[in-house]
């Protein structure tokens, strides 16, 4: 009989000899070097559960935006209600927003763990314990490029949407591992009271738990309240943060990239051409010889201001009959602006067949403003600010 030597392979973590690097610990090292009762596990699990839920719905409603802008075949995104986008988008944005706060008050929270006694226990420890880079990494990264983008500054060499959407999914891992292996003590600092019967709960002259909870809700609540302003038009005039007002601009309604910024200008030759089996090339005075229907739609965009307006103009799916078009084409829209990656977008069904979806030449009763896209622009219901194509010169079946 062969005997195998069987050895057991040892946790070189745990057989660390931790004790013998005792004289490491000074400062925040020391054991009982953070006394404040507000380092607490209650007050963790507690800012954890408001983030998790902010989280959550900030990447769900994340994919949603994502797949719209980049449309893969199974998605069918309805053209009724004609405000869902601009609700997903606004909630996107809002609990991004309202992230921030209760993120920062929770790594305040939790900050004196990494300096604990001894910095791992176990090798899975050690690996917990590293996930937590990724999500404090990627969660403060996905904060920040976000904010970054809603004011629409762009210092970095990488293409945002892409970046910000993986690193979503880095982060959701990551937090999807913490609440796992934080599941006992979520469990027990969310059953204990803030403040048990006869316990001291502040140092002296300090904040109670209480107190700390009430004081980050408030900077979170005043936080959403003066940026939902430019979602949520009846909180306007509160919006002292958000980006944009509902009815500042052009003919009452924000621009978003100008004719100036897109270079494009007043052209007195200006032809439409829809691009299908059978060519049609309109002037403005033939587009505008075109029945013309009225529809109340919004522009909701991408960094979370929308306004509604309403817009006169041609119906597209008239354009694409007369050019006869098949029902299911997906539609190129291009438009007279040479550069830039929002010059073009594709127009799936049902939104290219919808009776809303207009090559729009009037907003608000008056002859589209160049900055809104002269002399017509796309506009259809429930789709994303950012595919409202301005300045449309052709449509082309793909
Ligand atoms: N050709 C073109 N169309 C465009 C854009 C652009 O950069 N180029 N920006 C889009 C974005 S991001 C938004 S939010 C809407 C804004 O429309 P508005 O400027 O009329 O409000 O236009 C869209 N249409
Ligand atoms: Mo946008």
């Amino acid at each position: 009989m062969v005997r195998r030597a069987r050895t057991r392979l040892k946790d070189p973590v745990a057989a660390f000899p931790w004790s013998k690097l005792e004289k490491l610990r000074r400062g925040p090292l020391r054991e009982g070097a953070f006394s404040s009762p507000l380092h607490s596990e209650r007050i963790a699990a507690r800012l954890g559960l408001l983030l998790g839920i902010a989280f959550t719905i900030c990447f769900l409603t994340g994919l949603v935006s994502h797949f719209m802008q980049h449309q893969p075949g199974w998605l069918h995104w309805p053209t009724s209600p004609v405000w869902l986008y601009r609700v997903t988008q606004g909630l996107h944005v809002a609990t991004g927003i309202a992230a921030i706060p209760l993120l920062i008050a929770k790594l305040w929270t939790v900050y004196p763990k990494l300096f604990a006694w001894p910095p791992a226990r176990s090798l899975l420890h050690a690996v917990e314990r590293g996930s937590l880079l990724l999500l404090v990494g990627g969660a403060v990264f996905e904060l920040a490029t976000g904010l970054i983008n809603v004011a629409r500054f762009y210092p970095w060499g990488f293409f945002f949407t892409t970046t910000h959407y993986w690193v979503g999914w880095i982060t959701v891992g990551a937090l999807v591992v913490h609440i796992a292996a934080k599941a006992t003590e979520i469990r027990r600092g969310l059953s204990t009271p803030l403040r048990k019967p006869g316990e001291l709960d502040r140092n002296p002259g300090s904040l109670s738990r209480r107190g700390f909870i009430i004081t980050v809700g408030t900077a979170t609540g005043a936080v959403t309240l003066a940026t939902v302003g430019q979602t949520v038009t009846p909180l306007q005039d509160i919006a002292v943060l958000g980006q944009r007002h509902g009815n500042i601009g052009p003919q009452h309604l924000p621009v978003n990239k100008s004719a100036v910024e897109a270079k494009v200008t007043r052209d007195p030759s200006y032809q439409l051409i829809v691009d299908g089996p059978q060519r049609i090339v309109l002037n403005l005075q033939q587009l505008q010889a075109m029945p013309q229907h009225t529809v109340w739609l919004p522009i909701a965009c991408v960094e979370g201001w929308s306004a509604s307006a309403s817009w006169t103009g041609v119906r597209v799916r008239d354009l694409l009959d007369l050019a006869r078009i098949p029902h299911d084409a997906e539609i190129r829209v291009e438009s007279m602006q040479q550069h830039g990656l929002y010059k073009a977008s594709s127009l799936h069904t049902p939104h290219s067949r919808d009776s809303r979806t207009l090559l729009a030449l009037r907003l608000n009763g008056q002859e589209l403003d160049l900055d809104h896209g002269f002399p017509c622009r796309l506009i259809a219901p429930d789709r994303p600010g950012v595919l409202q194509t301005k300045w449309v010169s052709r449509l082309i079946p793909l």
